[in-house]
């Protein structure tokens, strides 16, 4: 342990004696939400980061892409060509203005975030394939040194894990984490989030709160007035930060990432909505209001953004529909590549689990191989399946 970690804190507070003891509570704490551009699309032009032309008309190209993704993707399901998925609609300015500030170097652990993988050179074939169930998805993303975790809070402990690696190797790297507001909620949270502190990790959580995990409500996921205050019971620094402003999002994670390089974890609240349903499998009319979802539609990401590029001239050198096309283009390359990916057994999801099948599982394969022997419908069943 460096003299750093092994010094005695200093007391936050002084002793106070005898009468006035009092209960620390909720309201003690202010949380502010860090804002650039206004839902109006006013902003004060010296708070705009320091991007130039190009970087800015980036940020609404990947912006765009992600809603293009989610939009075909949710069809592709819709035409039964896809298991499930879950859409980003409503996300974009949280998830591409934290991604465009990460390093290739970087590892990014991620949920409900699939753009940021994109954005470094995973393949949107390999998240269709991905999204058909085929672990040849996940192979490819780790060769950009990224992750899906479909566990929910699974991969806070790795992130934690992978970060003090990069500490003792001394990378120039940091170790990301996405994760959701019903996250938090998981055991895997506290043991993940802890040793970020404790040891001062180059770890970064980015947590995006889109008010719901499935059908339970922020309000009732947690006492807490916000997620960004449980960072400093662990010891790390934080920021609340106004999802649907992308400039917002983007200069927070930037100060963020040379803060965990210098050595602090941090933990980003990023406030957002999920438009769409939890996955294709949910139906949000069941827990949630029309107007709730009208008025974060609203406050539309996108339309913010597209505000903002009108004001600083920028919009004249962007041809929105020529970007849309494009993304369509490569979205259908990518479909019919996938397709073209050579039919597998089912049994395979038993070898790809450990280098070598153990006695355990050796013993269901041999039980499924006897099910399908004995009940050959059950082929006309994954034949159903959507193939890939
Ligand atoms: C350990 C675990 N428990 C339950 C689930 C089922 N599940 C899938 S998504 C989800 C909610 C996640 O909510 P949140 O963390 O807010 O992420 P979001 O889906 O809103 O992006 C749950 C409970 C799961 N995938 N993993
Ligand atoms: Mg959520």
């Amino acid at each position: 342990m460096s003299d750093q970690q092994s010094s005695t804190p200093t007391p936050p507070d002084s002793v106070r004696h005898g009468a006035g003891m009092r209960f620390l509570t909720q309201t003690d704490l202010e949380v502010p939400t860090h804002q650039i551009v206004a839902p109006d699309g006013s902003y004060e032009a010296a708070a705009v980061p320091a991007l130039d032309d190009e970087q800015f008309r980036d940020l609404y190209r990947w912006m765009l892409t992600d809603r293009v993704f989610s939009r075909r993707m949710v069809n592709i399901q819709r035409r039964g060509e896809l298991g499930t998925f879950a859409s980003t609609r409503g996300q974009e300015a949280s998830i591409i203005g934290s991604a465009f500030t990460f390093q290739p170097a970087d590892w990014l652990f991620v949920g409900r975030a699939w753009t940021p993988m994109f954005m470094r050179g995973a393949s949107m074939k390999d998240m269709i394939l991905f999204w058909r169930g085929i672990e040849e998805g996940q192979k490819a993303f780790a060769e950009h040194n990224c992750q899906i975790a479909i566990s929910i809070g699974s991969q806070l402990p790795l992130v934690s894990g992978v970060a003090w690696g990069m500490r003792i190797a001394d990378n120039d790297a940091i170790s990301v984490a996405y994760l959701g507001d019903g996250a938090t909620s998981t055991g895997a949270a506290h043991e993940g989030i802890n040793p970020a502190g404790a040891l001062d990790l180059p770890a970064l959580f980015f947590c995006q709160n889109n008010q719901y995990a499935i059908s339970m409500p922020f309000t009732e996921q947690t006492g807490a007035n916000t997620l960004a205050q449980k960072a400093l019971a662990y010891g790390l620094d934080a920021i609340r930060v106004d999802g649907q402003d992308v400039l917002a999002v983007y200069e927070a994670v930037s100060k963020a990432r040379e803060r965990v390089k210098a050595g602090k974890p941090v933990f980003i609240e990023s406030v957002t909505y999920r438009l769409d349903a939890h996955t294709t499998s949910d139906d949000p009319t069941r827990y949630r209001e029309d107007n709730e979802v009208e008025a974060w539609g609203q406050l539309d990401p996108i339309e913010r953004y597209r505000s903002f590029l009108k004001k600083e001239g920028l919009w004249d050198g962007i041809d929105h529909d020529a970007i849309v096309e494009e993304i369509e283009a490569e979205f259908s390359a990518a479909l019919e590549a996938a397709n073209a990916f050579e039919k597998r057994n089912v049994s395979e999801m038993f070898a790809h689990v450990y280098q070598e099948m153990t006695p355990e599982l050796r013993r269901q394969l041999t039980e499924f191989d006897d099910l399908l022997d004995r009940q050959q419908e059950m082929y006309d069943y994954i034949e159903q399946r959507p193939k890939g």
